[in-house]
């Protein structure tokens, strides 16, 4: 029905005999595996492309921070708290390592985040469901940044070098993320029957939202095509949600816990598991800005800004006073 409403980039897709001279050097150079560099020619759409699709990660950085942020006053342990204030750190460094990407391209930070105030750039739709508790946080770790990685893994490989450089150093974060989940469900589930009906809860709830972080069925999606041929997509959505699927249900099988989906199977023939895909009604909805916590993260974002303004002010004021101290020296 969506791809119905919608005209995907394949639409404008341009076949190597419809390409410039220059367009068609650029796709060789992509063919034989060669990085672009910033101060290099790219075609606009392959710069709007990534200015898409990496301001749109770094917002979906800086909006993850707050679920989990929710949870920093309330952690377990000092030990727990400590944990966590660490990994909520990293993700804003990850916001600033993609947003300095993304001005590569040229477009200014501010710019980004003044299209992400006013709706006119997304983040990831998993962070507008909300954490009700402690066992949502280990399901964030395991799930959420699980999901992270199967896609960010293959993006190392993506053809725009900054990018590419930059998903290094976030997978290997990504990783010691994933951990600190898995091992908070881990504590849960072999703990009280209380405490692994929490865990058990929190995966029911986390589930499908996971699943939608990979993007719509690969019917519906608009970019995969033209994405891929630039290869600043490696994999299409389909897959990557098939890999995740594969490497989390032993997993869950491991904790003791059910993925809540009845139609879970294991495929000998296509070598992976059969399973519902997420409602993608709710996920076009959560889009629309209608999620259960959409109005609040964009809140809290705009907040943030608004109340940032007096030190942005002075940091300008006083780099100008040091330049203008330099000119009279
Ligand atoms: N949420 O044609 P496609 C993290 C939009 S980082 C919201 O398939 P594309 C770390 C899409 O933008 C998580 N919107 O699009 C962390 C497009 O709309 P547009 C973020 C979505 O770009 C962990 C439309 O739907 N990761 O979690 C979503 O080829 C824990 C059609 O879709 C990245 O951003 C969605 N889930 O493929 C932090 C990775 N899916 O823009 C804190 C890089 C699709 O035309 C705590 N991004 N849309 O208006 C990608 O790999 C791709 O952009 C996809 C989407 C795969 C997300």
């Amino acid at each position: 029905m969506y791809a119905q409403m919608i005209k995907t980039d394949s639409d404008h897709m341009k076949g190597a005999a419809e390409m410039s001279a220059q367009e068609r050097a650029f796709q060789e150079r992509i063919d034989r595996g060669e990085k672009i560099e910033p101060k290099e020619w790219m075609p606009e759409a392959y710069r709007n492309t990534l200015i898409r699709q990496i301001g749109q990660h770094a917002h979906s950085e800086i909006v993850g921070q707050l679920p989990e942020g929710n949870w920093i006053t309330r952690a377990p342990t000092l030990e727990r708290k400590a944990i966590l204030l660490a990994k909520v750190q990293d993700e804003a460094g990850h916001g600033l390592y993609l947003y300095c990407a993304a001005e590569t391209l040229g477009v200014s930070r501010d710019e980004l985040l003044e299209r992400l105030h006013s709706g006119k750039m997304k983040y990831s739709s998993i962070f507008n469901y909300p954490t009700l508790n402690w066992a949502d946080i280990g399901a964030i770790g395991w799930l959420v940044d699980g999901a992270a990685i199967m896609n960010q893994v293959p993006l190392q490989r993506t053809s725009y070098g900054p990018y590419s450089r930059a998903m290094i150093r976030i997978c290997k974060e990504e990783s010691f993320h994933q951990r600190q989940g898995y091992d908070i469900m881990t504590k849960m589930a072999q703990g009280t029957p209380a405490q692994k009906a929490m865990a058990q809860d929190a995966l029911n709830r986390f589930w499908y939202p996971s699943l939608m972080m990979f993007g719509p069925s690969d019917k519906d999606s608009v970019h995969s095509a033209q994405s891929m041929a630039w290869k600043i997509k490696i994999n299409t959505n389909d897959e990557l949600r098939q890999k995740f699927v594969d490497q989390t249900v032993p997993q869950a099988k491991y904790l003791g816990l059910t993925i809540p989906d009845d139609k879970l199977s294991w495929n000998e023939a296509k070598g992976g598991h059969d399973f519902s895909e997420p409602d993608w009604a709710e996920f076009f909805e959560v889009l629309a800005g209608n999620g259960p916590c959409n109005k609040e993260r964009l809140g809290a974002r705009v907040k943030a800004w608004d109340d940032g303004a007096w030190f942005r002010d002075g940091l300008t004021a006083h780099a100008q006073k040091k330049q203008a101290r330099k000119a009279v020296a």
